[in-house]
C-alpha cells in the first residue's frame, strides 16, 4: 500500500525524526515529504539533516528558514566572516555547516509539491494565491510565511496580533487540494476542512507530528488520515535562549 507521509517543521530535531520513522516503519513504497523548516534553532545542523534527508530520499518543500540560510550563505560567500557579526548565533551555525552540496540540495527544492490531490506547502495560502509554476518570487516568499489573516484576508506580520482575523486554512476553500503545511506551532495539528497544520512545535518542546494519507479510488483519502507523533527530548530553544 503506497503511502503519503507528511512531517511537521523538523528545526533540526533529528532523533526525534529518526524514532517516528521508525514507529512508521517506513518501506521503500512510501512517499516522505516533510512541509520545510528542516533546519535552524534546533540540535542538528544543516549538514546533518540534509545528509538525512538524502539518504533517505525523504522530499521537502521550502521553509522561510531554508530561504532565509540560503541567503545568508550567499551573503557570507561573498562577504566573508564580517557578514556572520549580523546574524544570530544559531543563522552563524547554520550558515558555517554548509557546503555547496547543502546549498544546491536547499536550492533545488520546490515551494510546493502536489501528489494527487494532497498540497504541500510550508506556510499557507490567501484568497488570491494561485499555484503555478511561474509564481513569482514575491508570492513564492508569502507562502512559506502566511499564518493569520486580516479581515480583508490579507496576510498580517508575526507580530501585529490586533489585527488578526483568521488563521489562513479556516478561509481555505480547497481550490488548490488538499493542504498540508507547517510554520505555525499549535499544540496539536491544527485541523480544517481543506487543510492541516501539523507543525506541533518539536523544537520548543512539543511533538513532532507526522500524518499518513492513504490511497482509495478518488485518490488520497483525505477523511481519514492518521496522526503519529514523537514527543520532543528536550525544549531546545529554551536551552538555546538560556545559553546551555
Ligand atoms: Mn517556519
Amino acid at each position: 500500500m503506497k503511502r503519503v507521509i507528511v512531517y511537521g517543521d523538523l528545526h533540526g530535531c533529528l532523533d526525534e525524526f529518526a524514532i517516528l520513522r521508525q514507529e512508521l516503519k517506513i518501506t521503500k513504497e512510501d512517499i516522505e515529504v516533510s512541509v520545510g523548516d528542516i533546519l535552524n534553532k534546533g540540535p542538528y545542523l544543516a549538514d546533518k539533516m540534509i545528509a538525512y534527508m538524502q539518504e533517505h530520499s525523504i522530499k521537502a518543500v521550502i521553509g522561510n528558514n531554508e530561504a532565509k540560510a540560503m541567503k545568508q550563505y550567499e551573503k557570507y560567500l561573498q562577504s566573508g566572516e564580517e557578514y556572520l557579526k549580523t546574524l544570530r548565533p544559531f543563522e552563524i551555525a547554520t550558515v558555517l555547516s554548509m557546503q555547496d552540496n547543502e546549498y544546491s540540495y536547499l536550492k533545488s527544492l520546490p515551494y510546493y509539491l502536489k501528489c494527487e490531490n494532497l498540497t504541500i506547502l510550508h506556510g499557507g495560502l490567501t484568497p488570491d494565491m494561485k499555484l503555478s509554476k511561474n509564481m513569482d518570487m514575491v508570492s513564492k516568499k508569502e507562502m512559506t510565511l502566511v499564518r493569520y489573516l486580516n479581515k480583508k484576508l490579507e496576510p498580517i506580520p508575526w507580530s501585529d496580533e490586533d489585527n488578526r482575523y483568521k488563521f489562513w486554512s479556516e478561509v481555505y476553500d480547497g481550490r488548490e487540494g488538499f493542504v498540508i503545511s507547517g510554520h505555525h506551532p499549535f499544540p496539536k495539528p491544527k485541523i480544517e476542512k481543506y487543510a492541516l497544520d501539523i507543525d506541533t512545535g518539536c523544537v520548543y518542546g512539543g511533538r513532532l507530528t507526522a500524518v499518513v494519507f492513504k490511497k482509495n479510488k478518488k485518490g488520497y483519502d483525505t477523511k481519514n488520515y492518521e496522526f503519529f507523533s514523537q514527543k520532543a527530548k528536550n525544549d531546545y530553544w529554551k536551552k538555546y535562549l538560556k545559553g546551555v
